[in-house]
């Protein structure tokens, strides 16, 4: 019996307000491939199905489209936790319309619901699942006054590893047959590794509330996790794993492989093998000190067989100011090799003075607001010392950045 632990997708997410749909209806293509050509049994999403929680009509319909597909295939019984991404509520509004097809969407924490059980293709039940949500505040405890961290820290860890302890003990009685047990979860495993980008959201507290995989009950089997966006085993206690996103959510999430993790049941005892998604499209990061520099990275970088979708590309430009004439023709540069610039950054390594040399002399309603700022610094150069002058420059591009994104934003 096989059960094919996926998490983590985020329909509907966008990065730099490009669309993800396109990636996302690629990899359920592929996703859908995998469960025909494996046998899969039951599919176990550990959630953050949705990036948001009201997400767009088509994230919503690449959803819906995949599950109504699952129908055809050998896969049985399928279970979706809500992740902190999910509003429980829009997942909730098709709960029960999904429950008629053996696809259990569980939202909120229920601690007396019935565990799953998952059959293999003969309608023997080989394994049971207590399907575990993200828990939410309400579901664990109420902000105490006059409690410092270190208690609060304390009572939160306790609340959610009591809660998978009294979830455990719901399936153990109700598991005649002695088959393996499955607990799912959406938060932070002690040991659990972040993405750079960190675009994991902090939950619980700022991540108190982490789970000791440790300290649970050493008859669980599995601990099906979602959450973090990296693919990975949690070291000591129960067999742990987080089944990792799909597609990298942000340019620091393209360094290591994708992957699903199909967990097989032989005679009562486990085993998990990860299996690769491939790329869809290429993400870039390319770091240039001047202007040449961007087409030899690129063509460097860049595989010219690749008939994957335009490459998205975060250049990021080192003591090099970039202004909007020289972004439209780096623009182009990247169009004329099937890649788009998504988005901009500027990192200081050196103090301003070259830069404000380089600024030619032009009619001052030309300038923009970068070499305005740099003029402004070149002034004041008495007042602050070069190693804030770097700091300020850095930290001037980036609210920038922020602040022509906003602006986008609101068009
Ligand atoms: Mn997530």
């Amino acid at each position: 019996m096989k059960i094919l632990h996926t998490s983590d997708w985020h329909l509907g997410q966008t990065l730099h307000f490009q669309s993800r749909d396109e990636e996302h209806s690629h990899f359920l293509d592929w996703l859908f491939e995998v469960i025909q050509k494996e046998q899969i049994d039951c599919l176990l999403h550990t959630g953050d199905v949705f990036d948001v929680g009201n997400p767009t009509n088509s994230s919503r319909e690449l959803y819906f489209t995949f599950l109504s597909k699952l129908q055809r295939t050998n896969c049985k019984t399928t279970i979706i936790i809500a992740g902190n991404h999910d509003s429980p509520m829009m997942l909730q509004h098709s709960a029960s319309l999904l429950a008629n097809l053996q696809i259990f969407v569980i939202t909120t924490a229920q601690k007396f619901q019935q565990p799953i059980e998952i059959k293999n293709s003969l309608g023997e039940t080989c394994a049971i699942c207590s399907p575990i949500p993200y828990l939410r505040d309400q579901d664990l405890m109420l902000y105490k006054q006059d409690e410092n961290i270190d208690e609060t820290k304390e009572r939160l860890r306790n609340a959610i590893e009591s809660y998978y302890i009294e979830a455990f003990h719901k399936a153990q009685q109700n598991n005649p047959k002695k088959v393996p047990i499955i607990l799912t979860g959406h938060l932070v495993a002690h040991k659990g590794e972040m993405t750079e980008s960190q675009s994991e959201r902090p939950i619980h507290r700022q991540n108190f509330g982490e789970l000791h995989t440790t300290n649970l009950p050493s008859e669980i089997s599995y601990v099906a996790l979602g959450h973090l966006h990296k693919p990975q085993q949690i070291n000591g206690g129960v067999l742990t794993r987080y089944a990792g996103s799909p597609i990298p959510l942000s340019f620091q999430e393209v360094n290591y492989h994708h992957s699903i993790t199909i967990v097989e049941i032989i005679d009562n005892s486990i085993q998990t093998t990860q299996v690769s998604i491939p790329r869809f499209r290429m993400l870039l990061r390319i770091s240039i000190r001047n202007f040449d520099e961007f087409e030899q990275q690129l063509l460097t970088s860049l595989d010219v067989e690749s008939t994957l979708s335009p490459t998205w590309i975060e250049c990021e430009c080192k003591d090099f100011i970039v202004t909007d004439s020289i972004k439209v023709e780096l623009q182009t540069i990247a169009q004329n090799h099937n890649a788009s610039i998504l988005k901009f950054t500027h990192i200081f390594t050196e103090p301003n003075k070259q830069f404000a040399d380089a600024i030619p002399t032009k009619d001052i309603s030309s300038f923009t607001e970068m070499e305005m700022f740099v003029m402004t610094l070149e002034q004041s150069k008495t007042n602050v010392t070069e190693e804030d002058q770097k700091d300020l420059l850095t930290t001037f591009a980036e609210a920038l950045g922020q602040f022509q994104e906003f602006n986008k934003e609101g068009k």
